[in-house]
Order: C-alpha cells, then structure tokens, then sequence
C-alpha cells in the first residue's frame, strides 16, 4: 500500500511537471471525439482495442470513409500510431478459391484531432454467405510494439432499382475500371457537387486513382420523359485525386445519372451518350431523394 502511494505521488509529480511545461500536452487523452458517428466494429488484440466508426454503422459496396481509434489496456486513446490496412476477399466458386482486393487510402491522422485516424475503403463487392466473404488486415505499430490484426467483416450492398452508388466496368482499352460515388450524399433540388473515385484494376492486382480523365454528367429522370436538368459540370481530377464536378437536379425523386468516362486526350473509354433512341449510359449512378 506504502509502495503504491509513493507510485502514484511519483506519477502525480510526473504529470505536474509536465503540466507546467508543456502546455499542450495537459489534457488527457481519454476525450471523446466521436461525433455523430456510429461504430462499424472494434477488435481486440494483445490489449489494445482498435474501433473503426461511419456515419451508417456498416461497411458498404463503394465508398466507405472510416474514421479509427486505437484504445490501450488503460482505456486511452492513441495519439500517435502507425497503421496500414488492407481488405482482402475470398471467394470460393465452384472448388476454386480466388482473392482480390479493393481500392483503399493509406490511413493517417486527422487534422485538428486528438485520437482519430482515417482513411477509405471502397468495396467492389458485398459479402456473400461462408464462401464469399472479406477479411481486413490492419498493422499498427504503437509504443514500439507491433498488432497485427486479421478479421472478418461484412459488406452490405445498398444497390436497389432506385440507389447505386457504385458502378464498374470493361472499358474500350480492355481495363476494368470502378467508379464509386462520394457526392452527394445529402442531395438537394438545385445544383449540387458531384464527387466520384475513379480507380482501375492494376497491373499487380492492386487499384490505383486513374489521373488526368474526364467524366461527362447527364442526369435524367426516367420516370418522366427521360427529362435532364441544368447545371451539371463535368467532373475532373482534383488535388485529393477523387473527380469533381456538379450535378443538377430540378425536382426531387430517382434520378440516374448517366456518365461518359474519357481518357486525357478525349478518346471514350467507357459509356454512351443519352438520345431519343438510347434512354440510358451503360455507366450510371442511381440517386432517389
Ligand atoms: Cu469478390
């Protein structure tokens, strides 16, 4: 009892003088800086609990901005750490059992706080039974000690006649491109800002951003005429990598947005024009508001 109370006057000295030194590092690092986001899954792993959170609470086909925190055994946050990640399913069809990947960011920290770290995952496919599933593998080296997790996970898909927000596809250069939706996810009536990651099957079985395209941006609404509305922007490539543009909406209700994917000297790679004979591009996204 005697040994521990001078143990914990030594602590108490401890954070006392750094206290007075360095005002920064005064507050403790137990904060909750989880805001109107929902936990995807947490795993466990040699004492420390790395939490993955979104604003829905699951992991979906397309794109998925995931926020982390990574707790110790004390119940403190990390706020330095390093971590990598990389979604891997596998599929068994039929005897044979084959894996691929997802396009994915490297994880960093978040600028302005404490205990967050995040990154994206854009899943090109859900998980499907006991045959058909994903596995995220995250490393994470954190006071010199090194956490390897492997862990299951699920993937819902969110696709009905009336939402997608992922779509890929054979393009004439006989790549197999994938178009995730990231804006808008809150649409309105008017004009809003269109944001989509473009990434392709790469050569090493991994998903690089393709840089310097073009997408062309007509939205119909195929209850009704097939009707557009004004003020789309075709999307290009901004300093985040992902594409931008705008997208009009003139009333609410399903809207597909039919896009046209162009290589940097303007040569179609992928999707078709919309006219009286053709009503839709093979490449599209789906909203209804
Ligand atoms: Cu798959």
């Amino acid at each position: 009892m005697k040994y521990l109370k001078i143990s914990m006057l030594v602590a108490l000295i401890a954070v006392f003088m750094v206290s007075c030194s360095k005002d920064d590092d005064i507050t403790p690092n137990n904060i909750n800086e989880i805001e109107n986001l929902q936990l995807i899954k947490s795993f466990s792993k040699d004492g420390y609990t790395l939490e993955l959170f979104n604003k829905s609470g699951k992991f979906q086909v397309g794109y998925n901005q995931i926020t982390l925190r990574l707790k110790d055994s004390n119940g403190k946050y990390a706020e330095q750490a390093s971590l990598e990640w990389m979604p891997m399913m596998t599929m068994n069809m039929g005897g044979m059992t084959h894996e691929h990947s997802s396009p994915f960011s490297k994880i960093k920290k978040v600028n302005g706080k404490q205990t967050l770290f995040e990154g994206y995952i854009v899943f090109i496919m859900a998980s499907d039974g006991p045959d058909n599933y994903w596995n995220l593998m995250v490393d994470i080296s954190v006071n010199g000690q090194d956490l390897m997790i492997h862990e299951n996970i699920n993937v819902i898909s969110t696709e009905t006649e009336y939402n997608k927000v992922y779509t890929s596809g054979m393009g004439t250069d006989d790549v197999n491109y994938m178009l995730a939706l990231i804006e808008p996810s809150d649409p309105k009536i008017g004009t809003n800002d269109i944001v989509v990651g473009l990434f392709k099957m790469g050569e090493n079985h991994d998903f690089p951003i393709v840089d310097n395209y073009k997408i062309k941006v007509d939205p119909r609404m195929p209850g009704m005429g097939n009707h557009s509305a004004p003020g789309n922007v075709d999307m290009t490539q901004g300093n985040d990598g992902f594409y931008h543009g705008k997208v009009g909406f003139s009333m609410s209700g399903y809207w597909k947005i039919n896009l046209i994917l162009e290589d940097g000297s303007g040569t179609v790679i992928k999707g078709e024009p919309v006219t009286e004979t053709n009503p839709e591009s093979s490449l599209n996204f789906k909203i209804e508001f």
